[in-house]
């Protein structure tokens, strides 16, 4: 196996042992895909051979990022109804309408299949330029059996033929679409039912549901829950972005990886997710674009210590953001998080969402995931904004060509 030396790095490792897991003159040794070693350099195992050497000459490195919630596929764009709501239209109101995700899953049903690879494609090497080494992707804008199963299907491709790692998510239960109209509980039942076929093609890692009052009922979030919980399949929820429904707490009794949005959180649903160890996913880019004025419960959160996660929820309605590095910092000015910990919520924490151990820590036996900055610390990276400082990405060992 290749051993790589990468020397004369300051290292944001991560770790939750100093702040910032700060090494302030740090080397890396990478073997094959994974970290063999991590440290101060004056701390490098004596007589070290390495097949290969990079000096970084003091640039800051830091763990790939995670985007841990991404609506990446999908068929065609929202902006005339951006145009529409500032025209004065609301997002409730263009979802009622039929509008809203519904016009996206008619765009998404009448792509091809190379269209909806190449679009979600180009959104992917745009995330990819900044840094992000995994990648979340959800379905639901298919809303059919072969239609959720051919985006999941682009997910995966994504996975194989990208420098990059892909996690998938079924979200079937998203919106409901056209042909179910008033009938919300039969498509939760056939919804369920596409599960397992899923499951048997390698398409699904995980389940999750849009709990809300345009979306689905606890009810029947319930039902999709016991569906994927028989199937061995972790869940996830959209949870508490327009209303309370106190969906965070019912999917931590599912024993959730994450809730994710969560401005209507409830004190109930802080304490469920605590004890369960769900991941609190926060989305400052659909707070920012629906111009929501209820933050989350940040204060709250970090008080009962549930493990806070930035991403970008790429979509195209209600965050057509393809920039993590921007999430930082408007996880900072919107949800007064501090630096570290929005740097925290798109690695480490953001892999703990996806139920990822191996990665979001720079650390000995952990992936090879790494990027190196343009920076002399990751506070910068988060105190500017419309600025991309990413040099390099190493991604399972191995330096990834710029996209
Ligand atoms: N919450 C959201 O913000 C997105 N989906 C969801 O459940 C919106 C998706 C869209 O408008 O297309
Ligand atoms: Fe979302």
């Amino acid at each position: 196996m290749t051993r790589v030396l990468w020397r004369n790095a300051r290292l944001a490792t991560m770790d939750a042992a100093a702040p910032w897991g700060w090494i302030a003159h740090g080397a890396l040794v990478v073997e094959g895909g994974h970290l063999a070693w991590v440290g101060a350099h004056d701390a490098l195992p004596a007589g070290l051979r390495a097949d290969a050497e990079h000096d970084l000459g003091g640039a800051l490195v830091t763990p790939g990022l995670v985007d841990a919630h991404t609506h990446l596929v999908y068929g065609g764009d929202r902006a005339a109804e951006f145009e529409r709501r500032l025209q004065g239209a609301s997002y409730e109101e263009i979802a009622r309408a039929g509008g809203g995700i519904r016009s996206t899953v008619e765009a998404t049903r009448t792509a091809g299949d190379d269209e909806l690879y190449d679009s979600a494609a180009a959104r992917a090497r745009a995330l990819m330029r900044e840094g992000v080494t995994t990648l979340e992707i959800k379905s639901g804008y298919g809303l059919a059996e072969a239609h959720e199963a051919r985006c999941l299907g682009v997910a995966r491709r994504l996975g194989r033929e990208l420098p990059l790692a892909v996690r998938t998510t079924s979200l079937a239960a998203h919106a409901l679409p056209p042909e179910y109209e008033g009938r919300a509980d039969a498509y939760i039942d056939s919804a369920c039912g596409w599960l397992a076929g899923q499951q048997r093609a390698g398409l699904v890692d995980a389940v999750d549901a849009f709990c809300d009052t345009i979306g689905f009922t606890p009810a029947q979030t319930e039902r999709i829950f016991r569906a994927a919980t028989a199937l061995g399949l972790p869940v996830k929820l959209h949870a508490e972005q327009l209303s309370n429904q106190e969906g965070a707490a019912l999917a931590a009794r599912f024993g959730a990886l994450s809730c994710d949005h969560l401005e209507h959180l409830s004190a109930v649903g802080i304490e469920a997710m605590c004890a369960a160890g769900t991941v609190a996913v926060l989305l400052p880019g659909a707070y920012y674009y629906l111009r929501e004025t209820k933050l989350p419960p940040v204060a709250a959160l970090r008080a009962a210590g549930v493990p806070i996660a930035i991403a970008t929820d790429h979509n195209p309605g209600s965050s057509p953001a393809l920039s993590l590095v921007l999430m930082l910092n408007m996880a900072c000015t919107l949800f007064r998080l501090t630096p570290e910990e929005a740097w925290r919520g798109v690695t480490v924490h953001a892999a703990r969402a996806l139920g990822l151990a191996d990665r979001g820590v720079l650390a000995a036996g952990r992936r090879a995931d790494f990027v190196v900055w343009d920076a002399q610390h990751p506070r910068e990276i988060a105190y500017r904004f419309g600025h991309n400082p990413c040099r390099r990405v190493v991604f399972g060992g191995t330096l990834r060509d710029p996209t």
